[in-house]
């Protein structure tokens, strides 16, 4: 084997290695050396989900000669408490942001707050509808009042009625949450729930451990994500298909750099809105810079390419990196999958790391509260930090990578039917036809963050590549998303080049791109409504069980992926997971979450670190269902020898 083949694959992205070479030179390291040297080696028995730390009698650590904890905790009964402790740790960041929003949104509507407006008047109408607010003789204030209040009670509700947006899902569905008993109700309601279960003493029956996170997750996917997703849409714009850029080579020497870095488009909007102001554009022009340039990172990035068509710089693995290249003036950041690492490596360069929520703040970087009473004065102030930083730039240590992809981005589900259908007859028929006839052979839904631990971007690549190949149309969101834009994957030519013959036609046809970039991950909630819009569209079954479709987090990381993981499982999605999965010593609740959970909820959990394997057993799982549809017959098989295969790549 040559010495090339033998070496580690790091990154599948060309803007890597690059870079950490020169972070190296410059005298920084980055999570890439932390997971090969300090971190190298993980504790089996964290990664296996049989470490107990919940009282001070432990931490007790499960072995076959020490089968209970002190108390006399089962493996199953800790590992089911510790993932559940992740379920709650992922639901309560979502509806944290859904929360935040929705404050906003309230103020916004209240007239308390300036900067904010309904830009979405069609999607408050049916929000409104099904919030159940009387929209014929009243106005959009009025309107958006209620709405507000009424979403921001579905999180401290204390009553027993499940949250408004269930009745979204298939009917079939919302009768099998309601047998299990598992309709969520407030959605902090169910998070505290979870951690009082998963105190010692309490409750110590897996599968009742397991249903609590059912409730709980789908209080995320149905509630707090899908109320995130419904008034962001109503105030910033509900996304439709916009063209850009992905990769660091977006970043531009000559102009001031901002990055936004983090969840919540509230302050994200509001930098847009002052980086174009003309005042702003001049001061960058009097520091020697030809203007100023946003680009986003993690889940803002989704954000602001779907209503803005401001470029990605990176995915969660090259936040870093975006400082290695010595041509950001500021990195600004809100909540979740921000590095601490960031104000160690801005210190090598003159980046300045501005945080700018009072949730989140990190020692040694420069806070500037974001104040929604006066969104645009702290967006003014950032902005302005950045271009007074333009004159501490080094040249000599600036080295921008030259990669960027064009991509186009922002697929609501409303935008995917008025596509499907066009505007006087949107609907989801079309597909659903397509997937009936075997041209399109199902649905993936591949999602999720970077791992460190394993070759950046590779599985998603991987494993969308070979969901391609075989006739599966992809939707994307977070992190994933943006592996797929940086290689190509987000544009309409992409059809031709990756995919079976059946998906190339439709996708060309139709005039979409065969992966479909769906937004961030709160957004996560637009593949569920994506998946009940087919349900209800006919011929699939009735329901988001019986369709031809497969989730899947090839690289996830964060404790949110698994939150997403288990709504998905509980509203009837087969969904897999790549790199490690947190329970995996404990045998019986392995059983239960990757075999009988089936039975119960339609969907199931599954665990494969190879992405090769992995989307074959998503393919499996969808000619199951295709089977169980009688519609296996339809699908004209197309057989590909190597060569073949060759020149597709
Ligand atoms: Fe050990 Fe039980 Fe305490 Fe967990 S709760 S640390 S298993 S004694
Ligand atoms: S940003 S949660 S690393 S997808 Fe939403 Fe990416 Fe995962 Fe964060």
């Amino acid at each position: 084997m040559a010495d090339e083949e033998k070496k580690e694959i790091i990154s599948v992205d060309p803007t890597v290695a690059p870079l950490l070479e020169k972070a190296k030179a410059d005298g920084c390291d980055t999570c890439f050396d932390r997971v090969r040297e300090g971190q190298k080696n993980r504790c089996s028995f964290g990664a296996d989900g049989v470490c107990c730390r919940i009282c001070s009698m432990g931490p007790c650590r499960i072995t076959k000669k020490a089968p209970r904890g002190v108390c006399g905790a089962t493996v199953e009964t800790i590992a089911a408490r510790n993932f559940a402790r992740m379920v709650a740790a992922g639901a309560s960041a979502h509806s944290d942001h859904g929360r935040a929003v929705a404050d906003v949104f309230l103020l916004a509507a209240e007239g308390k707050i300036p900067g904010y407006e309904v830009k979405d008047r069609q999607k408050l109408y049916a929000v409104a509808m099904d919030y159940g607010v009387e929209i014929a003789d009243r106005d959009d204030k009025e309107i958006a009042i209620e709405v507000g209040r009424k979403a921001l009670s579905e999180y401290g509700s204390q009553s027993e009625e499940p949250l408004v947006c269930l009745k979204r899902a298939p009917l079939k569905r919302q009768e099998l949450w309601k047998k299990l008993g598992i309709q969520p109700r407030g959605i902090d309601r169910e998070i505290v729930e979870i951690m009082h279960r998963t105190h010692i003493g309490v409750d110590m029956e897996y599968h009742n451990i397991i249903k609590q996170c059912s409730r709980a997750a789908l209080g995320d996917g149905w509630g707090g994500s899908m109320i995130a997703t419904d008034l962001q849409d109503i105030m910033f714009g509900t996304p439709v298909p916009i063209a850009s850029e992905m990769n660091l080579g977006c970043l531009r020497e000559d102009h001031v750099n901002l990055i936004v870095h983090g969840h919540e488009p509230l302050l994200s909007e509001m930098i847009v809105v002052a980086a174009q102001q003309e005042d702003m554009v001049a001061k960058a022009k009097a520091v020697g810079a030809k203007g100023i340039n946003i680009a986003g990172m993690c889940c803002t990035a989704n954000e602001i390419i779907m209503r803005h068509g401001l470029p990605i710089a990176g995915n969660f693995l090259q936040q870093e990196l975006a400082i290695v290249t010595g041509a950001l003036e500021a990195m600004i950041v809100d909540v979740q999958c921000i590095m601490q690492s960031l104000s160690e490596v801005s210190k090598c360069y003159h980046t300045k790391l501005i945080t700018t929520n009072y949730r989140a703040n990190i020692p040694d970087a420069t806070h500037i509260q974001f104040e929604e009473h006066d969104a645009l004065a702290s967006a003014r102030e950032i902005v302005e930090a950045a271009i007074d930083n333009f004159k501490n730039r080094d040249p000599k240590k600036v080295a921008v990578p030259k990669e960027k992809e064009p991509v186009v981005a922002g697929f609501s589900h409303e935008t995917i039917s008025y596509l499907l259908g066009g505007m006087f007859r949107a609907s989801y028929k079309p597909l659903n036809d397509n997937i009936i006839n075997g041209k399109i052979r199902g649905i993936g839904g591949v999602v999720g963050c970077n791992n460190a631990r394993t070759p950046h971007d590779d599985g998603h690549l991987t494993v969308i590549k070979e969901l391609l190949k075989n006739d599966v149309i992809v939707l994307t969101t977070g992190c994933s998303a943006m592996a797929c834009g940086k290689a190509g994957l987000l544009t309409h030519e992409s059809a031709a080049k990756f995919c079976g013959p059946g998906l190339a036609e439709v996708c060309e046809t139709v005039g979409i791109p065969p992966v479909l970039h769906m937004g961030s991950c709160v957004d996560n909630s637009r593949i569920l409504l994506a998946a009940a819009a087919v349900v209800k569209e006919g011929g699939l079954g009735d329901d988001i069980s019986d369709l031809p479709a497969a989730g899947s987090a090839p690289e996830w990381m964060s404790e949110k992926a698994i939150s997403i993981g288990h709504y998905f499982v509980a509203s009837g999605v087969y969904t897999v997971f790549g790199t490690t999965f947190p329970i995996m010593g404990a045998e019986n609740l392995v059983k239960y979450l990757f075999e009988e959970l089936e039975a119960e909820l339609g969907g199931m959990w599954d665990f494969e670190p190879d992405p090769i394997k992995h989307a074959h057993k998503m393919i499996a799982h969808i000619d199951k269902k295709r089977k169980a549809l009688g519609i296996d017959k339809a699908r004209e098989r197309v057989l590909m020898d190597m060569a073949d295969r060759r020149e597709m790549e």
